[in-house]
C-alpha cells in the first residue's frame, strides 16, 4: 500500500486557507519564481490521494481542477504510481530515435485501439498538450501542402507561438508578445446557449465564413476542441463536428481533434468525439494520459502520420519511459473501464445537484458538459450578461472553505469542476454544498 493510501477522501481544515506555512513559502516563491506563473490557489501541495489535496499546514482541500484535468485516474494512483516507480529504476531515458523501447510502442497501440479513426492508425508522442497541437499543424500542413489553420471562437490551444495565435483571448496569451504565427483563421463556432442554432446552421456558419475569408483550397487544417476547455465548456449543437468533418473531408482539409482537455476517459467516453458521431483525422491526447506525467500524442491516419519522413517530428523527453510505463497503467484502467464509469457517475451525481442549485440560484444560466468535464455559466439573472465578479466570489469562497474551483470562458464567468473521476458521491455532496452556501454568501454581501 501507498502511504498517501492512508489520506482520508475528507476535506478538513485546520488553518486559515493559505495557512502559516503556504505563506511563508508563497514569500518564498514571490523572490525567485517568475510572476507569468499565475496561482489560482496559494496553497502548497504536500501529498495527495484521490481526490484529496494536503497541504504544508496540513489542510485536506476537495480538488475540483485535477491540475486542469491531468489526474482524471485520481491522485497518486496505485498503479500509476507503481508502473512509473518501476519504470524509473529499470531504465529512465534513452530517446526513441536514439534507441527505442517497448513502452512507447505499447501506448501507441493504446492509441491505435482507441482513436475513433478507421484503418489504420499511427502516433507519435510528445510532451505536452501544445506541443501534439504544433506537431499536428506541422503534419497537416506537409500532407496537404497547404498552410492555412483554421481554429473556433472560444478555442484554447496552449501557449507556444502558433498555439497562442490560434487561441480565441488575445490577452493573456498573445497579446503584446510579438508577431502572431501566420496563416491562422478564426471562425465562429456553435455555442447553443448564446447563438441558438441548431448543429446545421451553426455549422453552415462557420464553413461560410471559412469559405469566404479563407477560401477551402488554401486550409491545411481545421482544429476544433470537440467540447471546448478553457474557453468556457462549450458544448456544441448536436450535428455541429459532423457537419464541420465532412466538409473538410469534401475539401481534403485535415480535421484535427483537440482532446487535450476532453480525451482520456475525462467525459465518460475514452474520446469526446465519441459523443458526436464524427471521425476526425488526427486526434490529440495529453493531460490525463499518463495519470499526472508529461506525456501527449498525436494520433491519426497512418497515411497523414507517415507523411513527413524519417527525423522530421520528435524531441529528447518525448515519450519518456517512465511517462509510457505510467500511460499504460492508465490504459489498463481504462480496458477496465472505472475510469469511464466513474466519469458518467460524475455527470449524474454533480451534474444534477448543479441542476438543483440552478432551480435555486438565477444567476445559473445553464449547466453543461459531459461526464466529469461539467461547468455552470454565471451571468445576471435573466439575462446572458455575463457576471465575473459573483464567480469571482464563489471560488474565493470556496477555496477559503477547502473546496478547490477554477474558472473558464472567454469573460470569466464560467465555474468548471473537472475532478479527479473517483472523487466520491460523499465529496460531491460536500462540493456542492459549499458552492450553495457561496451562492448565498454573495447574495448577502
Ligand atoms: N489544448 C484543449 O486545454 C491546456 C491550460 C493551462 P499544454 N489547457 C490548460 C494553462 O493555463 O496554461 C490545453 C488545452 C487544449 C491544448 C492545451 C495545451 O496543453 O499541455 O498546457 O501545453
Amino acid at each position: 500500500m501507498n502511504t498517501n493510501e492512508k489520506i482520508t477522501q475528507e476535506r478538513r481544515l485546520v488553518t486559515a486557507i493559505p495557512g502559516p506555512k503556504s505563506i511563508a513559502l508563497q514569500q518564498r516563491r514571490s523572490e525567485v519564481v517568475s510572476t507569468g506563473i499565475a496561482t489560482a490557489l496559494p496553497v502548497f501541495i504536500e501529498r495527495a490521494h484521490g481526490a484529496i489535496l494536503v497541504d504544508v499546514d496540513g489542510n485536506q482541500i476537495i480538488d475540483c481542477g485535477s491540475g486542469i484535468g491531468v489526474t482524471t485516474v485520481g491522485h497518486t494512483d496505485a498503479r500509476v504510481v507503481d508502473a512509473a516507480t518501476a519504470q524509473l529504476k529499470a531504465v529512465t531515458h534513452t530517446l526513441m530515435a536514439v534507441t527505442p523501447y517497448e513502452s512507447y510502442v505499447a501506448v501507441a497501440e493504446q492509441l491505435a485501439k482507441h482513436a475513433p479513426i478507421s484503418g489504420q492508425v499511427k502516433s507519435i508522442l510528445v510532451n505536452s498538450g501544445a506541443e501534439a497541437v504544433e506537431n499536428a499543424v506541422k503534419i497537416s500542413r506537409k500532407y496537404t501542402g497547404r498552410s492555412g489553420v483554421a481554429v473556433l471562437n472560444c478555442a484554447y490551444h496552449g501557449r507556444t507561438q502558433l498555439t497562442s495565435t490560434m487561441n480565441h483571448k488575445a490577452a493573456p496569451y498573445a497579446a503584446g508578445f510579438g508577431p502572431r504565427a501566420a496563416d491562422v483563421f478564426r471562425a465562429p463556432n456553435s455555442f447553443p446557449l448564446h447563438d441558438g442554432l441548431s448543429g446545421e446552421a451553426a455549422a453552415a456558419r462557420t464553413i461560410d465564413h471559412l469559405e469566404k475569408t479563407v477560401s477551402a483550397g488554401d486550409l491545411a487544417c481545421l482544429v476544433a476542441e470537440p467540447i471546448q476547455g478553457e474557453g468556457g465548456f462549450v458544448v456544441p449543437a448536436d450535428g455541429y463536428l459532423a457537419a464541420l468533418a465532412k466538409w473538410c473531408k469534401e475539401n481534403g482539409i485535415v480535421f484535427i481533434a483537440d482532446e487535450v482537455q476532453s480525451g482520456i476517459a475525462r467525459t465518460g467516453t475514452v474520446y469526446a468525439t465519441e459523443h458526436f458521431g464524427f471521425e476526425p483525422d488526427l486526434i490529440l491526447s495529453a493531460k490525463g494520459i499518463a495519470g499526472g506525467l508529461p506525456l501527449a500524442a498525436v494520433t491519426g491516419r497512418a497515411e497523414i502520420m507517415d507523411c513527413t519522413g524519417p527525423g522530421t517530428l520528435g524531441g529528447t523527453f518525448g515519450g519518456n519511459p517512465v511517462s509510457c510505463a505510467a500511460a499504460k497503467a492508465v490504459f489498463e484502467l481504462i480496458a477496465e473501464g472505472t475510469p469511464q464509469q466513474n466519469a458518467q457517475r460524475v455527470e449524474r451525481v454533480l451534474g444534477g445537484g448543479l441542476r438543483k442549485l440552478q432551480e435555486k440560484h438565477p444567476a445559473i444560466a445553464e449547466v453543461r458538459g459531459k461526464g466529469a468535464m461539467l461547468a455552470i455559466e454565471i451571468t445576471k439573472p435573466g439575462t446572458l450578461n455575463p457576471d465575473k465578479e459573483l464567480v469571482d466570489k464563489i471560488i474565493a469562497h470556496a477555496c477559503k472553505n477547502g473546496v478547490l474551483l477554477l474558472n473558464a470562458g472567454l469573460n470569466y464567468n464560467v465555474l468548471r469542476f473537472l475532478p479527479p473521476v473517483k472523487i466520491s458521491d460523499e465529496l460531491i455532496a460536500d462540493v456542492l454544498a459549499v458552492i450553495d452556501e457561496a451562492f448565498t454568501a454573495a447574495a448577502s454581501n
